[in-house]
């Protein structure tokens, strides 16, 4: 079947696209949507046309996955072109999600009415290119220069309110029927006897002037910082820049020429690994079968950062919540927490003084565990101690009804013997949030042996309504994120142990493009967090472990970073932000001389090599162990919750990007030095051996 269909009604051509999920462009769609435009070039009765998707939304792009392959065929600019040029007015009826291609096949019309609920834009930024269909001519042209940068720059939805007032769309009509509201429009404008005004010659926004050049020089300085590292929003500013010179033909051509170079780039692998990884995360086993039960009623057992950043994360989707802390004095102070944090978003404007009032209507801070109750789902958010947790859960177990789900926010913590504590431990799953857990869309889904596969729906549903990012986690010390965290940082120790130095190292992983060294990491949550875990576990240690003592020695001068003004760095009103602490140095040369080290230099490459191969030598474990279903999973866990930059697609693309290998090989040769840490996986082997990569295991 088709997935252009046209009707005519009188003298009027209505294509109706219909391409599911999200009517995106593939070359099918191109191919009939480029016949339907030599038609109607050729058709002199018909005098309006109309574009419309009648089902999820209006077209939402190029279809992504056709990116980077080769593929022979009509090419959407030139498409856009000749649509434009009709000598019928045509009219882009709108609703849903035009994105990227969509807006731009609706900016080549000369009309676009739209529903209420209408969001447009151009996302190209957020998957590493441009828009290649005069995106970057044509919105300048209808919302001015400013505007469509700041658009093409952050990749925003622009809801249709915003959109009419900047000459994005021309009318909203109040009706969801896009096929209708097309029609109206077609009959008004041939009423009306409107000639088409092809948007390519409205120039009265798009003038090569000095206040053109002030603008884009603001816009450049806003973005400068954001943007550092990035390939294509250099090329967006580039095209509309250069545009401002050429004529409307031979900017078009320039920005395909852009385009192309940016679709070469491999942050556009990256990006676009990012992207589907991202919907990938919902492919899980469970969910095949498995019924989530309705939530309504949230407990949050904890009043501390977690639980309260978890309230508020819960609170902001609209569910009630009532929190149970021990004391009136804590409840306060948590109370306390939750409403200055509302309070700072009303003064920034985010939220009104009635929208904080709804929603903190919709909480209660107790102290009786009893109350709980009523409650659909609870989360424990207590001490990170299995002890505690289990007399929570116990408690739990005699307070809630049968049907209630029991989470626990453990970061480390076995939720099979949590679980075990319970009557029936199918109920019971872990919900590790990532802090702050209203801001981080980062939610480690911790499915037990025992869950049942209804909890593990309920908990994907859950986080659905709470715009997080789930991923599934198998049970293990510290799940996805933490375990490979945990590695990687006495990956990091030994370096340092060896010779490296703790700003070189922190100044290499910030230029590879992470938010922060891991320094800068450790300084931030404290330093005495990871101290309590290196005491809790020194029993279990092995005696022929490696094991460092510098980051025990920082920590026994009582210097944990941020919170106590000192850490690896120095903080307080006037210290510049990355001021070294200075005795840093002289602690690590004295351990070296303790432990008999031969110090040696580190170039910044050997600094990024063992920082990768650390991270996929535990994430290819956790495959083994199936903790993790699929290497992007990982992927998706480290850029969501742990800073990895977005555009190198996560530590297992890049490492597959590096060539496997190269890494097997790097980390063959650290096994020679250090044959416990870095005995290699047998998976890594095979795969290489196979001439695989990990992308074949998504
Ligand atoms: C572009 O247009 C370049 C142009 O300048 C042209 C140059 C020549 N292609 O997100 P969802 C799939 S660049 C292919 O869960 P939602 C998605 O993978 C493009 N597939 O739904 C998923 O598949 P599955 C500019 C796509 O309702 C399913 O659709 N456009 C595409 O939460 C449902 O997706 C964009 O960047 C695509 N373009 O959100 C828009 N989009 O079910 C990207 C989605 O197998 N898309 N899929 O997992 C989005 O932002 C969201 O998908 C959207 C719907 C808001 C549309």
């Amino acid at each position: 079947m088709s997935v252009v269909k046209f009707k005519y009604e009188d003298d009027i051509c209505l294509i109706e696209v219909n391409n599911p999920p999200v009517n995106a462009i593939s070359l099918e769609v191109r191919k009939d949507l480029l016949n339907a435009v030599i038609d109607l070039e050729n058709d002199k009765k018909i005098k309006a046309v109309v574009i419309c998707a009648p089902n999820r939304t209006f077209l939402a792009g190029a279809d992504i996955r056709e990116f980077g392959k080769n593929i022979d065929g009509p090419i959407l600019s030139d498409i856009c072109n000749r649509l434009e040029k009709l000598d019928k007015i045509v009219i882009a009826s709108l609703h849903g999600t035009p994105l990227g291609g969509g807006l731009e096949v609706a900016m080549s019309c000369h009309y676009r009415v739209a529903t209420p609920d209408t969001k447009v834009g151009l996302p190209e930024v957020l998957l590493g290119i441009i828009p290649g269909a005069g995106g970057t001519q044509r919105l300048p042209r209808l919302a001015g220069i400013s505007i469509s940068l700041e658009m093409m720059l952050t990749g925003r939805h622009v809801p249709a309110s915003e959109a009419i007032e900047n000459g994005i769309i021309d009318e909203i009509i109040d009706d969801k029927d896009t096929v209708l509201n097309g029609i109206k429009v077609a009959k008004k404008l041939i009423a009306n006897k409107s000639k088409p005004v092809a948007t390519y010659l409205r120039n009265e926004k798009f003038i090569n002037s000095e206040e053109t050049k002030i603008s884009i020089k603001k816009i450049k300085d806003k973005f400068k910082s954001k943007h550092k590292n990035l390939f294509s929003p250099q090329a967006i500013l580039q095209s509309v820049e250069e545009g401002l010179k050429l004529t409307f033909e031979q900017a078009i051509k320039n920005e395909r020429k852009l385009f192309s170079d940016c679709i070469k780039s491999p942050q556009r692998e990256g990006l676009i690994h990012s992207f589907f990884s991202e919907r990938a995360v919902n492919k899980i086993p469970e969910l095949k079968n498995g019924k989530s039960k309705s939530i309504n009623k949230i407990g949050v057992i904890g009043g501390g950062t977690m639980g309260t950043g978890i309230s508020m994360a819960a609170l902001n989707s609209g569910f009630s919540v009532v929190m149970i802390e021990q004391d009136e004095q804590s409840i306060n102070k948590a109370q306390e927490k939750i409403n200055s944090t509302y309070e700072r978003s009303v003064s920034l404007g985010r939220i009104s003084a009635n929208d904080k009032q709804r929603i903190l209507s919709n909480f209660k801070g107790l102290t009786d565990l009893n109350s709980l109750s009523d409650r659909d789902l609870i989360i424990e958010a207590v001490f990170e101690e299995m002890d505690v947790k289990k007399e929570v859960f116990k408690k739990l177990n005699t307070i809630c009804k049968n049907e209630t789900v029991l989470a626990s926010n453990t970061s480390y913590l076995n939720v099979n013997e949590i679980a075990d504590v319970v009557t029936n431990p199918e109920r019971v799953i872990g919900l590790h949030f990532f802090s702050p857990a209203n801001i981080m869309k980062l939610l480690e889904i911790v499915v037990a042996e025992k869950t049942s596969n209804d909890t593990v729906a309920t908990a994907f549903s859950l986080a659905k309504s709470m715009k997080k990012i789930p991923v599934r986690s198998g049970v293990c010390d510290g799940f996805i994120g933490n375990r490979i965290l945990s590695k990687y940082l006495v990956a990091t120790y030994h370096m340092v142990e060896d010779g490296a130095s703790i700003f070189d190292i922190d100044r290499v992983i910030r230029d590879f493009g992470c938010a922060m060294g891991p320094f800068q990491v450790i300084d931030l949550a404290g330093g005495d967090i990871g101290w309590a875990t290196r005491k809790r576990k020194a029993h279990s240690r092995h005696k022929d472990d490696r094991y460092v003592e510098i980051p025990d020695r920082v920590c026994e001068k009582g210097w944990f970073g941020q919170k106590t003004g000192k850490g690896y760095y120095l903080y307080g009103k006037d210290v510049p932000f990355l001021t070294p602490n200075p005795e840093i140095d002289q602690i690590c040369n004295e351990e070296r001389k303790r432990a008999g080290i031969n110090q040696k230099e580190f170039n910044d490459q050997e600094i990024i090599d063992k920082y990768i191969s650390s991270l996929v030598l535990e994430g290819v474990k956790i495959l083994e162990e199936k903790i993790s279903l699929r290497p992007s999973d990982i992927d998706v866990v480290y850029i969501n919750g742990y800073g990895f930059p977005r555009w190198r697609g996560g530590p297992m693309n890049y490492a597959d990007s590096m060539g496997l290998d190269k890494v097997l090989n790097n980390i063959k040769n650290y096994e020679k030095e250090d044959s416990r840490f870095w005995k290699c996986p047998d998976l890594l082997t095979k795969l290489v051996s196979e001439n695989k990569s990990f992308k074949d295991l998504n």
